[in-house]
């Protein structure tokens, strides 16, 4: 039985994710509530070992079928390892990316079938789903200015501006497709402005 809240946040890159799970976390401290910080493709030893195949550059290609059923492998062993048991203990879960990620990356960005990815979700999640999706939205050119002084870049942010204008667009059309769960927040705002956003959302819970 779920008795903890489970907050996905997800978006491009550099839209602010990372500094808005700090603020979140420590809101959530202050009212008392523990909160498991946690992310994909990751969040368990086996997810992250799946994180670091998906991610590195010294794999040359990767089928994009491959790619979808490894984040879906790190995702079973993260829900059925560590998000399901954090919830029914009474913990909250923040996850840094979820589901809607592989839509809008695998989707959008590499083409891929939707009626695929929603049958794997089926497969893994069955009803299982976030009561809350915060959607930090930032234009593509944007969110990369604010990451272009990180020196590497993994396999997947080689990808085109192209690519990731089509993972946005989905993104977007997601939070029109389920209004209720998916909260689509202005990240090109100042990092205090868009945490003020979220509070005012995070109420509602
Ligand atoms: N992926 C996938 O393809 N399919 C899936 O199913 C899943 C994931 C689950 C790893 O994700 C990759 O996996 C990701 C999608 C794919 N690939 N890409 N691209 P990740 O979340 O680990 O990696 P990321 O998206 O590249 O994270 P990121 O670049 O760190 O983005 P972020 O967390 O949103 O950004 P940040 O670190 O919070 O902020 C970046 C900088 O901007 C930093 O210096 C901040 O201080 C600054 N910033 C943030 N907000 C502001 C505002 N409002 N104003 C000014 N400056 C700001």
């Amino acid at each position: 039985m779920k008795k903890g809240k489970f907050i996905t946040i997800d978006g491009v890159e550099g839209a602010g994710k990372s500094v808005q799970i700090d603020f979140i976390g420590n809101y959530l401290a202050k009212k008392n509530i523990n909160v498991i910080l946690t992310r994909e493709p990751g969040g368990t030893e086996l997810g992250e070992k799946i994180r670091a195949l998906l991610l590195s550059t010294d794999t040359q290609s990767m089928h994009g079928d491959t790619e979808l059923l490894l984040m879906f492998a790190a995702r079973n062993e993260h829900i059925k390892t560590k998000i399901m048991p954090a919830l029914e203990r009474g913990d909250w879960v923040l996850s840094d990316r979820f589901t809607d990620a592989s839509y809008a990356y695998q989707g959008g960005g590499r083409g891929l079938s939707i009626e695929r990815i929603s049958l794997l979700e089926k497969w893994v999640l069955q009803d299982f789903t976030p009561d809350m999706t915060l959607l930090l939205d930032v234009p593509v050119a944007l969110g990369m200015s604010r990451v272009e002084f990180r020196g590497c870049r993994d396999r997947i942010e080689l990808e085109t501006h192209d690519f990731f204008n089509r993972v946005r667009d989905v993104y977007i059309e997601r939070s029109k497709q389920f209004p209720e769960r998916i909260k689509l927040i202005d990240a090109s705002k100042t990092l205090e402005q868009t945490s003020q956003q979220i509070k005012t959302i995070l109420q509602t819970l």
